[in-house]
């Protein structure tokens, strides 16, 4: 069996070197290493002091995230972190790479700390829905006071090793990368200087002024009461309110508490599956055998809304980059919104007109497609029209290089279709940027029949080097995340209709945890879009589907939303908080009439069984139709493309924490008045017949695409 923990003395230093890869992270079996090895050198009276590293790229990452949920197996990390403070010899942890969470909390639990320079150091339980349960909420306000620790641990951000210095979390930044070399030569500084025992839990500097340290908490205390129904942010404040009131020994146990109620909160469980999901989507079967082309230079095509934000991202990832557009004038308005995008950074500071000068230097703007000629990549943003994405690739094909990757951004189209209107159809593939392209995390890589797996790959390698998080998708109308925006979309339509207000409807979807509602996002984003994706789909919408016609009067009136000053709310110049309409409900109840529909009140609970239940029901359909390949895909794609709360997990996550039955139950009780709109997908009727839940899928083998 692999060890844990490598335990040697050299010249009276006892050296603890943690090793189990990737991260280092403390399973029970480094717990158990790191106190064996400690009270081996407690107990050689040849040991004078002790030196903990970490083997591979990392110090520590922190408890292990698999085992929670898990039945607990001894030794404790408290445990063992105390173990290692109450050592009669100095004890140093040598910093490089993360160390990060219960990582931290050993590090903080030894008398000195020394970090290389590149080290990242941080507390980001709270990202986990947990708190720091090892000493660490008790022995980081004791070294750096209760603000900087509350930082630290409310954001949950990594910092580097000279910000740790100036806080008082490390003593020494090495001078080199050889973490063992420069540990073993501060020990023997240490050593020379007679430097004594430092237990943190008996340190008071950073907490005297009492007054200073309460204003601190009372702030935080302020803070995390605001961050929309997260339930650890309030317990990491209490838990500081008990560093400072409190013994040492106390404040442990309300830590252990408080962090016991975290661990059983579904908050928890809904943040680490986030966690691992955000990991799982990376590895799509291509990226496993195929390997990526060389990506150096990119085409964009099209400098509206999404090519300027494209390629303000690809910018951003170093790459060169030309923009092409139909005429000067579209060009200009092109690079007026890049170069919008570096003057907005140079106001808020984050980057110096140097930095905004070398980036542009690695954009060229054109009206003639042969400057296209040497991109490893080209992808399109021109209107969401087929007749204008035919055209558009046909240039593509034409003046493209041989290998070259042609991609689309379209939302909604048939990306087979555009494939197999060229030459070659191996190198077509969906990238589908979300709005703010340079800001959205999520990156829909749409998978058409005939792409060769390099391709796939390729675009996988382009997410990692562009910062985002990757989704695989099969061709289908809106892919993952638009075709089940667009159900639960109508599902909030069929409530609208039958009684409920929009505003009722945005309160119930904010509470739930979204950042804002269908049609608050519907007025940010302009109604004319949703309405030209209706009017494609006229022709092809099943003619015994329930269809809604209040937002069509909406926009027949030119009522688009903020852009407009009116939508589905009204908003005063330069708002862009909308108030409720009554012009509005008054289309709404004409609308009611003339489909005969007898308005009823809901509750909000009424309300969101249905929203979630049309999510849920359509990502199952998603998943059994093979457009997505397991649950967490969904639940990625909705998380960081559609504002579902992160701390749910994702619509799939979710629908297993309520039970798929009692979701299959609500979807047939729904499908007595609208059998169509509700028919439930087969792939929940067999989990349930099963007695599976969503989860089960994710640990399956992805197929071999
Ligand atoms: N436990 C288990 N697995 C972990 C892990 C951890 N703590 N950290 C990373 N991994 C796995 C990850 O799933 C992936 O696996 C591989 O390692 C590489 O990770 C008591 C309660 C360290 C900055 O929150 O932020 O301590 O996909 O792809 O981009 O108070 O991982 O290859 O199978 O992310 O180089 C607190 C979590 C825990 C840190 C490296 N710690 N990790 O990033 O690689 S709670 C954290 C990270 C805690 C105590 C509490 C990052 C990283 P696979 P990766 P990376
Ligand atoms: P937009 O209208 O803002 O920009 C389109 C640009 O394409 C215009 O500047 C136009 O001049 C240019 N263009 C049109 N025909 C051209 C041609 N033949 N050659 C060169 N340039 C040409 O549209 P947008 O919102 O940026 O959308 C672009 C694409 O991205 C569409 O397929 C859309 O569905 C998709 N998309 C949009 C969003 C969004 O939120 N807006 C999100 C994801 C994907």
């Amino acid at each position: 069996m692999r060890t844990a923990v490598h335990y040697q003395v050299q010249d009276h230093v006892a050296l603890l070197a943690i090793d189990n890869p990737p991260v280092n992270a403390l399973s029970a079996a480094v717990r158990q290493g790191l106190l064996d090895a400690v009270n081996a050198a407690q107990a050689d009276d040849t040991v004078h002091a002790v030196l903990i590293t970490g083997v591979g790229k990392a110090f520590i990452a922190g408890a292990d995230i698999r085992e929670f949920g898990l039945p607990p197996q001894a030794p404790s990390l408290p445990d063992v972190c105390n173990a290692i403070e109450a050592c009669s010899k100095p004890v140093v942890a040598a910093i490089h790479g993360p160390a990060l969470g219960g990582g931290l909390e050993v590090a903080m639990s030894a008398h000195y700390r020394v970090a290389t320079s590149s080290a990242k150091l941080g507390l980001p339980e709270v990202q986990l829905g947990l708190l720091p349960g090892a000493g660490g909420t008790q022995r980081a306000p004791r070294l750096i006071g209760a603000q900087a620790a509350l930082d630290l641990m409310l954001s949950g951000r990594h910092i580097g090793a000279p910000e740790a210095l100036r806080m008082g979390l490390i003593d020494h930044i090495a001078t080199s990368d050889d973490i063992q070399l420069e540990g073993l030569a501060y020990v023997r500084h240490l050593l020379s200087e007679g430097a004594p025992v430092r237990r943190t839990s008996e340190q008071t500097h950073a907490m005297a002024d009492r007054a200073v340290q309460q204003a601190a908490i009372n702030a935080a205390r302020a803070d995390a009461a605001k961050r929309r129904g997260l339930f650890s942010p309030l317990k990491i404040v209490d838990c500081v309110q008990a560093a400072l009131d409190l013994p040492f020994a106390e404040g442990l146990r309300t830590e252990r508490a408080l962090f016991q109620q975290c661990l059983e909160s579904p908050q928890r469980a809904g943040l680490i599956h986030a966690f691992f999901a955000e990991r799982e989507v990376l590895k799509a079967p291509e990226t496993r055998y195929a390997k990526p082309r060389t990506i150096q230079q990119v085409g964009v095509i099209g400098g509206g809304t999404m090519g300027a934000g494209i390629a303000v991202a690809m910018l951003d990832a170093g790459l060169l980059v030309t923009l092409i557009e139909r005429d000067e004038a579209a060009l200009a308005q092109g690079r007026a919104r890049v170069e919008k995008v570096y003057d907005g950074q140079i106001a808020k500071s984050r980057l110096t007109p140097q930095g905004r000068d070398d980036i542009l230097a690695r954009l060229s703007t054109s009206t003639d497609y042969a400057a296209l000629s040497q991109a490893d990549l080209v992808i399109e943003a021109v209107f969401e029209d087929m007749a204008v994405k035919y055209a558009v690739f046909a240039q593509m094909d034409r003046y493209g290089k041989p290998g070259a990757v042609l991609a689309t951004n379209t939302s909604y189209l048939d990306v087979n279709a555009i494939a197999s209107s060229i030459s070659r159809p191996q190198d077509v593939i969906g990238l589908h940027f979300f709005s703010p392209a340079h800001i959205m995390k999520l990156l829909e890589i749409v998978v058409p029949a005939k792409v060769s797996p390099d391709v796939v790959a390729t675009a996988f390698e382009l997410a990692r080097r562009l910062k985002k998080v990757p989704v695989r998708a099969g061709v289908c109308d809106g892919f993952i995340g638009n075709r089940i925006l667009a159900t639960y979309r109508t599902a909030a339509d069929h409530l609208l209709e039958d009684g409920a207000s929009p505003d009722e409807i945005d309160q119930m979807v904010r509470a739930f945890g979204f950042p804002i509602g269908p049609y608050e996002m519907s007025d940010l984003a302009g109604g004319d879009i949703g309405w030209a994706t209706r009017k494609r789909r006229a022709a092809t919408r099943d003619p015994r589907a329930r269809y809604v016609h209040i937002a069509d009067r909406l926009c027949e009136q030119g009522w688009f939303g903020q852009k407009s000053g009116r939508g589905w709310y009204r908003y005063a110049e330069g708002s862009r908080t909308g108030t409720p309409d009554p012009e509005v409900m008054a289309i709404v109840e004409a609308e009611r009439a003339k489909a005969g529909v007898a308005p009823r009140s809901f509750t909000i609970e009424d309300l969101q069984r249905r929203y979630l239940a049309a999510m849920i029901n359509e990502g199952a359909k998603v998943i059994e139709e093979g457009i997505a390949l397991r649950p967490l895909d969904v639940d990625v794609t909705l998380v960081h493309g559609y504002g579902f709360p992160r701390h749910r997990g994702g619509p799939m996550k979710y629908a297993d924490q309520v039970g798929l039955a009692q979701i299959l139950a609500d979807i047939r009780a729904f499908a007595q008045t609208d059998p169509l709109f509700w028919k439930p997908s087969a792939l929940l009727i067999t989990l349930v017949e099963a007695g599976r839940d969503f989860d089960s899928l994710n640990k399956m083998e992805t197929p071999h695409a």
